[in-house]
């Protein structure tokens, strides 16, 4: 029982904290990191701490002592919250989801995937073959997704480089029937391509032109490390669920041609001839044209100029110069990675989707959702990725907020209570500057991305400036209003929930365009592949056909987001908020200030007081009469009242709790935990008494 965990184990539930202050917060948060016990439950909602050493609590036995148990039966796990999310879908036919946030490296992929296995563990019992092949696409998804979306960084050695939402469906059984994932923002600058080398047969190595070391290639030459039997083996279970998923060996060969041919582009280097750029060395433009399936020359072309419609509608080619056939080429890798990926979500879908449903037939079909996505990032140098992933964030703490507060209010509504409205920081105000038509960052930004001629990042600088300046969460060339270094004059600061954030504004404007030359698309969609040309479907327009200019990644990543608030508001949420305990992957450190700015600015406090503000407990009348019945006369061991109400009234009465609690129509509501608390120690002090009371029974002393 959650309550009965032990005391020297710390409060199981942070609304139980004798004073909601940040002190009792983390002493309670430490300790229970420190005795092993990861989670801690703020009513339904599970903080956890990442132990950063792998815990025996996700067996098969743990999962079966929470499966169709209550919230507050055991003590706080994932697989409690996991539980209840499925219980609403199966017993009410509600959608839910799961939101798992976080910063990086404080356990969401982790988190994401128990809750993905202890879904697939409790469902289809009877072991049909129809859906035990949907859940281990599901499950294998997973493996193939990190592969391409993962990369090491300082913060984290497996960092999700892209956001995940993941829907699951379900028939009225209960059993999974498909799936659809969407992703949001690879961060193209972090390739995975790994090291093809240590893991690919000499053979396939040799059709790819892969012959050096990985030192040798540039995109792999930073984090280039030999080749471990590890990596081998992980090497091989990505093949093997790409196969499991119905990737056919066209498709396999398509995507390792892919990865060559970003390695290859890598290592392409120019020079400038005669006022002309040129390509050195040949072979490697060969290599690319023929792993991609283009003609050398264009492929040559591509690279060198690029092709302009001229005022007087007449076209014609335009050499680059040194630093835009780099930059021409820095874009087509990361363009064809991230279309790569998106292609490999795309097949995925389409292998997962839910086929043949009909509700007339199978009842209705509901969802659970399951969010993983990158937590608010702080770093020495912030720009425009880390803008966009802390806008993400705003918008689902404004989600969490509103939701929880909902929820709250929800409940009182159907239980028939009285609630009092209670105050809380609204980020809104944050989320406006961002996102606002016409006068917010985002808009701004698209405004300089497309005036005509060059705009540099400083002007946008300096008209977020003059349209911003006054607003209380932005600050720029205020911050330093006599000191004009241009150290400062690059930055401007936004006032998060999560705390100050200076971004530096070079390559904001770059970031936000589209970077990639028409050339290369059009290049990409004449490919004889057809893998690779159904990724460039854009490539089929000619050059005096691209009028409109495509959206701008900070509005596409805008318009994504709205999506995935809507598509999470209207679900039952539940949530997951990890914690990092410190920065250095230790199991037995606990950073108190590093923690106490996460608990902050994740919005904790405020929610153990939103969830006390009301009533800190509710339990369904006839539970709290099965747990308490042995401290009152009048209903142990069995009550002769109308109703079990009546009986919980009457345990209340006996305490002197009538000030403290509210009757709902099916729930008792308990506003202060001490309420709580005294009951549980009454009932702890009287459990020996009983069981020795019993004992005598049994031995027929009585
Ligand atoms: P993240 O998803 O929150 O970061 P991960 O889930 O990848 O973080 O966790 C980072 C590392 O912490 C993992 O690779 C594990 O080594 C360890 N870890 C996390 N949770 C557990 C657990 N429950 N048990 C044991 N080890 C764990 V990012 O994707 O960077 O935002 O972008
Ligand atoms: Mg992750």
């Amino acid at each position: 029982m959650a309550e009965l965990e032990g005391l020297h184990f710390g409060k199981s539930d942070f609304v139980l904290l004798d004073e909601v202050t940040m002190e009792q917060f983390l002493e309670n948060l430490k300790l229970r990191f420190e005795e092993g016990r990861i989670y801690t439950f703020i009513g339904e909602v599970v903080v956890s701490v990442n132990p950063y050493r792998q815990m025996d609590i996700y067996g098969n036995d743990v999962i079966e002592a929470y499966r169709g148990r209550e919230l507050y039966e055991n003590p706080p796990h994932l697989y409690a919250v996991a539980d209840a999310a499925y219980k609403a879908m199966k017993r009410r036919a509600k959608d839910t989801c799961i939101v798992i946030s976080g910063e990086s490296g404080a356990g969401k992929t982790e988190a994401s995937k128990y809750i993905m296995q202890y879904i697939a563990a409790i469902t289809n019992p009877s072991q049909r073959q129809e859906v035990e092949s949907v859940k281990s696409v599901l499950l294998k998804s997973n493996c193939v997704l990190e592969a391409f979306g993962n990369a090491k960084t300082n913060r984290n050695d497996n960092s999700s480089r892209f956001g995940k939402y993941m829907d699951i469906n379900f028939n009225f059984n209960g059993d999974p029937t498909g799936g659809h994932i969407n992703n949001y923002l690879l961060e193209k600058s972090c390739y995975a391509v790994g090291d093809l080398k240590g893991v690919c047969s000499e053979d396939l190595l040799k059709s790819l032109h892969l012959n050096k070391d990985p030192t040798d290639y540039t995109y792999t030459s930073q984090g280039a490390v030999a080749m471990t039997v590890d990596d081998r083996s992980h090497h091989r279970a990505v093949m093997s669920a790409l196969k499991v998923i119905g990737f056919s060996q066209e498709e396999i060969n398509s995507i390792y041609k892919i990865l060559a041919t970003i390695l290859h582009l890598g290592n392409l280097k120019f020079e400038n001839e005669a006022e002309n750029v040129q390509l050195v060395g040949g072979d490697l433009v060969m290599h690319i044209s023929e792993l991609t399936g283009t003609e050398v020359e264009s492929m040559r072309k591509a690279l060198l100029y690029r092709t302009v419609a001229t005022g007087g509608g007449e076209v014609i080619e335009k050499g680059h110069s040194e630093q835009e056939a780099s930059y021409g080429r820095e874009a087509l890798a990361k363009a064809l990675y991230e279309r790569l990926f998106g292609w490999i979500v795309g097949r995925i879908n389409s292998v997962i989707e839910v086929k043949n449903y009909n509700p007339a037939l199978h009842g209705k079909n509901t969802v659970i959702g399951v969010l993983d996505i990158y937590g608010f990032e702080i770093f020495d140098n912030n720009s425009f990725e880390q803008f966009c992933i802390n806008y993400c964030n705003e918008k689902l703490q404004q989600l969490f907020i509103e939701l929880i507060l909902r929820q709250e209010q929800d409940e009182y509504q159907r239980e028939g209570i009285t609630w009092q409205h209670i105050e809380y920081f609204n980020n809104q105000i944050i989320v406006d500057l961002v996102e606002q038509p016409h006068k917010g960052i985002i808009s701004i930004l698209d405004d300089a991305c497309l005036t005509v001629g060059k705009v540099t990042d400083s002007a946008c600088l300096d008209s977020m400036n003059d349209k911003l300046g006054h607003h209380p969460h932005f600050t720029s060339r205020k911050l330093t209003p006599t000191d004009k270094t241009m150290e400062f004059n690059r930055h401007f600061r936004i006032r998060h929930y999560a705390g100050d954030v200076m971004y530096s504004v070079e390559g904001f404007l770059d970031k936000n365009k589209d970077p990639l030359f028409q050339d290369f698309k059009r290049l990409m969609f004449n490919s004889s592949d057809p893998i690779l040309k159904e990724m460039w479907p854009d490539g089929k327009l000619s050059i005096t056909e691209v009028t409109k200019r495509p959206l701008t990644a900070a509005t596409l990543f805008k318009n994504s987001i709205i999506a995935l608030v809507d598509k999470l508001a209207c679900k039952e949420p539940y949530y997951v908020r990890c914690v990092k305990p410190n920065e250095v992957k230790s199991p037995m450190l606990f950073d108190d200030a590093r923690c106490q700015h996460q608990v902050a600015y994740l919005g904790l406090l405020e929610n153990v007081h939103v969830r006390r503000a009301g009533f800190a407990y509710r339990q369904p009348y006839d539970r709290f009469l099965q747990r308490y019945k042995m401290t009152c006369e009048y209903t142990w061991p069995n009550h002769l009242m109308g109703s079990d109400r009546e009986a919980v009234e009457a345990i209340v009465l006996q305490h002197n709790f009538e000030g403290d609690v509210a009757y709902g129509h099916t729930k008792l509501f308990v506003r202060t935990p001490r309420t709580l608390f005294t009951l549980e120690q009454e009932r702890t002090a009287l459990i020996p008494i009983l069981v020795l009371f019993l004992q005598k029974v049994w031995r027929g002393a009585l």
